[in-house]
Parts: structure tokens; sequence; C-alpha cells
């Protein structure tokens, strides 16, 4: 038998205790290697940041070894007294910001928090719509690949023809005559702002939810940068590793009754919150990640700043300047600008895809995502359309100067796609461009 003191775990430094590199050389190479990229390349991708080492420390925290299945004051394992603690600040902190009543902090990313949705409101064969996925939507509200488009009956909205923003009068009229019971609001491809008080009257005329997913945004909201959709809204998700600069994992706000109870629940007993949580767990998912609500909460409290407001309001600031700097060099951009962290480049009048653009600017350390645009004739999987977003470049303290030589950058590989010399030289100019700046996660640790 041996003593506690044998069973004791050694202190970091001390034998028994092997940091990544001595226990896993090669994923500790792939790390550097991934750790180089990020420091040298520029993240132009809409939906990816940089989270703080906060963020990191927590995410890679002991809290990684806790199993919280179920939720306050009703947990399926012992020992979560400070879990208890540590879910109710991030919860409290969520309610705060955003000023929503009840807030769920458990699911795993931004796709099971919409599914939670599809879980707690509706029942399969119900209608949905949502912005359709060729036009900016997401795969979730309603697209034939995804469950949300097999189990459920998708009516899609669009844009319109000559504005490219959505077409209020035409969503109206097609939820006047369609009566779908829930109406997403939100887009992973959609450059401008969302007017949510247009949805409220729409969705209560037709008697449905609306649901906002703010994934992208979310960062923007807490900042000032984007309105905030929870006074409009009976549900609000989102993911919070994009714009909000937290770790990979979502959640969901909503008020705790429902305008809709007695017409689609009567039979139900539980209130709106009750019945989202319901879905999350026990109905989609086991044990919540606690170390990813840790690392949310130190991601809400970092977005509590007075910096983290100028934060956001510098992302659109920074999309605003990027869009001018490609409009000037010529390039058409979906909407023609930009009114938050992101914009999409049209080129359907260019010789490549998207895909192919996007593939020669990663080859100069340039990362995009192509992206369908209205009135896209080419294949989904080749696209005409390049998405750039802001919020990554922001996190290293880019401001409006560096977006005009992004620009700069871009425009040349994409005069010359196919030359490889241009490729190199963009490439070691971009490492040097961007080793100027600190990448948080990296440069503070
Ligand atoms: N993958 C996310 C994005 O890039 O927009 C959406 O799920």
């Amino acid at each position: 038998m041996k003593n506690s003191a044998d069973l004791a775990i050694a202190e970091p430094g001390t034998s028994g205790w092997s940091s990544l590199v001595h226990v896993d050389c090669h994923v500790h190479e792939l790390l550097l290697r991934q750790e180089r990229q990020e420091r040298t390349t520029l993240k132009l991708i809409a939906s990816e940041n940089f989270a703080s080492s906060a963020v990191l420390e927590a995410t890679g925290s002991i809290f990684t070894n806790k199993y919280a299945q179920g939720y306050l004051g009703e947990r399926d394992y012992a020992g979560n007294e400070i879990i208890d603690e540590l879910e109710t600040l991030a919860i409290g902190r969520l309610k705060s910001l955003f000023g929503s009543e009840h807030a769920n902090v458990q699911p795993y990313s931004g796709s099971p928090a919409n599914q939670a949705i599809y879980r707690a409101l509706l029942s399969p064969g119900d209608k949905v719509m949502g912005l359709s996925l060729a036009e900016g939507g997401h795969p979730t509200h309603g697209w034939a690949g995804n469950f949300s488009g097999s189990d459920y009956q998708h009516v899609p909205y669009g844009l319109h023809e000559q504005t490219q923003q959505i077409d209020y009068d035409r969503l109206r009229e097609t939820a006047r005559r369609e009566r779908p019971k829930l109406i997403w609001v939100g887009a992973t491809a959609y450059p401008r702002v969302f007017d949510y008080a247009a949805m409220a009257e729409i969705a209560l005329e037709a008697k449905s939810y609306l649901v906002a997913d703010i994934a992208h945004i979310s960062g923007l909201i807490v900042a000032g940068a984007h309105p905030n959709p929870v006074a409009h809204c009976d549900v609000v998700t989102s993911t919070s590793h994009k714009s909000i600069r937290g770790p990979r994992g979502g959640f969901i706000l909503s008020q705790n009754e429902d305008r809709y109870q007695a017409l689609y629940h009567s039979t139900s007993k539980y209130n709106l919150a009750r019945r989202i949580d319901r879905a999350v767990f026990p109905q989609l998912q086991g044990g919540p990640h606690v170390n990813i609500i840790a690392a949310l909460a130190v991601a809400l409290h970092e977005a509590a700043t007075p910096s983290f407001r100028t934060y956001g309001h510098q992302i659109v600031r920074n999309a605003k300047a990027l869009a001018e700097a490609l409009l000037n060099r010529g390039y058409d951009l979906v909407t023609g600008g930009t009114d938050n962290h992101m914009l999409i480049l049209d080129l359907r009048d260019r010789p490549l895809s998207g895909k192919a653009y996007a593939e020669r600017l990663a080859k100069a350390g340039i990362f995009a995502n192509f992206n369908m645009v209205p009135g896209d004739r080419r294949h989904p999987a080749l696209t005409s359309g390049i998405r750039l977003g802001t919020p990554a470049v922001t996190s290293m303290g880019m401001r409006e100067g560096e977006m005009v030589q992004i620009a700069a950058f871009i425009d040349l590989v994409c005069r010359k796609p196919d030359d490889a010399d241009v490729h190199a030289n963009v490439r070691r100019d971009v490492a040097d461009f961007c080793t100027a700046f600190d990448v948080p996660g990296i440069s503070d640790r």
C-alpha cells in the first residue's frame, strides 16, 4: 500500500509531470508549426479569431476533468459545487452583457445550439423560414443537406435583386402566406446589419417564433457595433469563438416565458427557458464541456471591458477600410460594401472560381474562404466569391492603414494568380508584415 505522499501528483517541474514536448513530440511539433502559421499569415476567415492567453489557459485547464451532467442543483455526479459556481458565473455574465432573462452555456457549438432550438420549439415536418444557403444562410437554417432541411419543411427567403440585401417586403409576403412556425434571422455570409425590429413584426404577424443566430456578430453586439436582437426575438443562439473571441463553443439566450405557449404548447408544463435547457440536456447532449464554460466566462469578462468595445468598433472600421481599398482597386463587393465584420468579393466576372482564388491567396499566406455570391452560376463547390473578415487581424492590433496594405496583397495575387514568384514574394512580405504585430494567445504567453 502506498502512502499518501506517493499518491500525490507532482507539481510542474518536478518528476512525474511532463509538458507536451516530453509526452508527445509529434503533436508538439504540429502545435509549433500551427503557431508559426498563425504568427506569419493573414487570417481573413470571417469566422476565425485569436482567443487570449487567459481564454486558452482556461480551455486547457483541469476543468477538462469534471463531469457535470445536468444543471445547477440537479447534477448527475457528485463534487460539482465549484462547477455550479462557474456555470452560474458564465450565465450571469451572458445575461448581463446581452440583457436576456435566461442563458444556457452548455451547447457544444453553434450547430448543436441550433439543433436544440428545433428540438425545443418544433415537431418534425414543421415549416421553418431561413435565409437561403446560396445567399448567405447557414446550413442549420434549413439547407436540404442538413437535418434542418430534411426533417423540417424549409421555406427560404432571399435577397433583393438590386440591393443584394434581405428583401423584407418579400419575406413578409412569404411569411404571411406560409405561416412558418419559426423564422431564423442570421447568416454566415451577409455583410449588412439585420433589421430585428422588422423581423419581429413579420414573425408576430405570422405567429412564428423568431430566432436570431448571432454566431458571427456576437462580439459586435456586445461592443455596441451591431444592434442587439434580444429584445426582439424569442431566442438567440451563438457560437463563442468568432467575433466574441472565446473558446470553441456555443450558447443560447432566451426569455423565460413563451409568447406562444398557449398556441403551440398548451400541454407542456415547461416554460420556454426550461424547454430549451431540456433540449440541450438530456435530449441532445450529455455532460457539458466544463473547461469551455470556464473559458467562456473568461471571454465574457474580457468582452465587458471598455477595450473590447473599442475592439468591436475597430473591426467594423477595418472591414469598411478593406472594402473601400478593394473597391478602389476595381473589385466588386456583394451589396457594394459592409456594415459589419465581413465583406464578400464578387468574382463572377473573373476568369477563376472563388475556390481557385482562395487557393492562390493561401499560397501567399492569405487565408480566406470561397463563398457563393447572389446570382452565382458556378457550382457551390467552386463558387464565384471570396468572404473576407477582419476580427482576427483587428485582434492583432491592425487598423485602417493596414487594411489598405492587405488589399494591395490580395490584388497582387489576384492579378497574377498562377505566378509562383508572386506567391513567394507576397508570402514573404505578408510574413514580415504580420510579425510586426502581437498575436493574442501566442505573443502574450
Ligand atoms: N463555419 C462557420 C463560418 O465560417 O461561417 C459557420 O458555421
